[in-house]
């Protein structure tokens, strides 16, 4: 088996053991699960090294595996309530359950990089709802237009919650979805998973 499957079995093993947990009532607060885009994000965590920051969202599980925290570690913090917002500093990786949040932190971050003259960067992951608000969109075109040290990832499950995004944008495609940016990564994914919660307690 090559390590890359390996690790895909490890990610999607661990969001199976979350979803049980939830739904067996041993986790009170929202979770947030990921399915569906494994590969993209064990591509993406090749490039990513321990020195470099990641900003993210209420949905993090896989980004905070493949930055080196440990399973157990982790799932203490989700039984604990924190799937929400996870951060761990002593492996540079910060969340926010705010449509957007963590946007602005992100790119002073990348600012501040550039500025001390330190080598490492930033990498801002963010859902395709979340990347047609205005402040994605300033937050993109400053780190564009500065040439900070930082990617974002835009993760378009079609979704935010419930919502169709391009039924409310009225659009076909995204802004970020054919655009050539070198600060911009973007993929589709398929979730088997409803927006929170693991589809048998409560969702939405
Ligand atoms: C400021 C703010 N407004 C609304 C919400 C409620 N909310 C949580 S996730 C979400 C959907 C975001 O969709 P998307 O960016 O596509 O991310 P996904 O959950 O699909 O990964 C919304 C509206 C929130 N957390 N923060
Ligand atoms: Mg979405």
């Amino acid at each position: 088996m090559s390590n890359n499957l390996k690790l895909k079995d490890k990610l999607i093993a661990f969001e199976e053991r979350v979803a049980k947990k939830f739904n067996d009532a041993k986790i009170k607060a929202p979770i947030h699960l990921y399915y569906g885009n494994e590969d993209q994000l064990i591509e993406i965590f090749k490039n990513i090294k321990n020195q470099d920051w990641v900003f993210c969202s209420w949905r993090s599980h896989y980004q905070c595996l493949l930055k080196g925290v440990p399973e157990t570690v982790l799932m203490e913090k989700i039984i604990e309530g924190k799937s929400i917002s996870l951060c761990f500093a002593d492996y540079k990786i910060y969340s926010s359950a705010i449509v957007g949040g963590v946007l602005p932190i992100a790119v002073g971050t990348a600012l501040s990089l550039k500025k001390a003259k330190i080598n490492n960067k930033v990498f801002c992951f963010l859902g395709d709802m979340t990347s047609e608000t205005g402040i994605a969109h300033e937050c993109i075109k400053y780190s564009e237009n500065h040439d900070l040290p930082i990617k974002f990832i835009v993760e378009d499950n079609k979704m935010s919650v419930m919502t169709d995004t391009r039924e409310v944008w009225n659009s076909k495609t995204l802004t970020y979805e054919n655009k050539n940016s070198d600060k911009v990564i973007y993929y589709k994914y398929e979730t088997k998973y409803p927006h929170a919660g693991a589809g048998v307690r409560v969702q939405f």
